[in-house]
């Protein structure tokens, strides 16, 4: 039986190895050890997946190598959040978060990284997927009554779909309804702030810190 350091390792080896079955036996162990799935994303998946993205940034791997460790990624956490009840979700809801990539824009994979760390964190996230346009995702937060809308852009024609929702709450007139959290490569702090939006994380992990300031803000009534 390995131990909780060693599932932890495996499970950075098996996104950095492209290994399938290390994927699958180390989750399972994961779930023996009730290890939290923050802390199998935060050092272990998530691990292994930065070290992929560096090396695409060095030029030591491409996108198909990113693709395959995004899916072994999924199947993971999968496995590892299967025994979470719908109601062990609910109950905890720490609150209601709308989560895409904005239009015209089909990267996910970190989108669906913050999603995971998101719910495993215990938010309630409703993700409408990739390249999703300004007016779905207004009428859709409406529609849940969210608390946070959530918006990924991976390309710098793309970051200005973040302003428009920006905008378009704005126009009608319910920007105080929302929180928006705004991430993605290319976009900044500086850029966050300079559409209006409330928060920017460089990462999933940031991106729950933030989540959860901007829920205590809404509680507090700011
Ligand atoms: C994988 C990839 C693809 C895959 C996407 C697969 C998928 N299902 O996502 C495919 C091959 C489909 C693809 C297509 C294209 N791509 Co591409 N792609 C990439 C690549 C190599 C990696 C992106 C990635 O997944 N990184 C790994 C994840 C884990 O990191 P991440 O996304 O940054 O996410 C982290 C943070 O940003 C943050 N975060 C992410 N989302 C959110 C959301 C919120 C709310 C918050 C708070 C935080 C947050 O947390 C995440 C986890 O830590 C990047 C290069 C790069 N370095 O970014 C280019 C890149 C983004 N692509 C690029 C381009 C140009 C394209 C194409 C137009 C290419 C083409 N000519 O066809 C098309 C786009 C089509 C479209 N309409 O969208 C350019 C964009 C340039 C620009 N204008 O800015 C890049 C930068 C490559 C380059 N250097 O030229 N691509």
């Amino acid at each position: 039986m390995s131990t909780k350091e060693e599932v932890l390792e495996k499970l950075k080896e098996c996104i950095e190895e492209l290994d399938e079955d290390l994927a699958e036996e180390a989750a399972h162990e994961a779930v023996e050890l009730n290890i939290d799935p923050i802390e199998a994303i935060s050092f272990g998946l998530g691990a292994g997946m930065q070290t992929q993205s560096d090396l695409f940034d060095e030029g030591e791997a491409f996108v198909p190598q990113l693709v395959v460790a995004a899916e072994i990624f999924e199947s993971a956490i999968n496995i590892i959040t299967a025994n979470l009840s719908e109601e062990d979700k609910s109950s905890s809801s720490l609150g209601k978060i709308l989560i895409c990539t904005v239009e015209s824009d089909i990267h996910d994979i970190g989108k669906n990284i913050v999603k995971t760390m998101l719910s495993a964190s215990g938010f309630e996230v409703y993700d409408m997927g990739r390249d999703v346009s300004t007016v779905a995702v207004v009428e859709k937060a409406k529609e849940l009554g969210v608390d946070i809308i959530a918006g990924a852009a991976l390309m710098t024609t793309t970051m200005p779909a973040q302003r428009d929702i920006i905008n378009l709450l704005k126009e009608e007139g319910i920007r105080d309804q929302f929180k928006c959290i705004f991430g993605g490569a290319p976009v900044s702090q500086e850029w966050v702030d300079s559409i209006g939006a409330d928060a920017y994380a460089e990462n999933a992990a940031e991106a729950v810190t933030k989540a959860k300031e901007l829920m205590a803000a809404i509680r507090a009534g700011a």
